[in-house]
């Protein structure tokens, strides 16, 4: 799995709404906001079953009804489109931004 190069980064970022470049490492990441604990965490539980099922899990922080979520691919040491993926995933059941 190869990092995905700097033209297809852009145009994977430009497709997806409100993630950004984490500035100080080669991931990417958006701040979800949620009616409360209970919705941030039912979130949450998708997308550890979606993590799961693609071998390729989130790194994220959670204080009540906000989640950080930052993408990158370990063993790449960076973006790959895996994690474009699961980005599309995580965009289409938030139901929030
Ligand atoms: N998740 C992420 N985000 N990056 C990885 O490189 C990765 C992963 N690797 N989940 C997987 C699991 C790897 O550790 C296992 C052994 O396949």
């Amino acid at each position: 799995m190869a990092k995905l190069s700097p033209d297809d980064r852009r145009a994977a970022l430009a497709e997806l709404s409100g993630w950004t470049e984490a500035g100080d490492r080669d991931a990417i990441g958006k701040t979800f906001r949620f009616e409360d604990f209970n919705a941030a965490f039912g979130f949450m539980a998708r997308v550890a079953l979606m993590a799961e099922k693609m071998d390729h899990h989130p790194e994220w922080f959670n204080v009540y009804n906000r989640v950080d979520v930052t993408l990158s691919t370990h063993d790449a040491g960076g973006v790959t489109s895996k994690d474009i993926a699961l980005a599309r995933f995580i965009d289409r059941i938030s139901g929030a931004g």
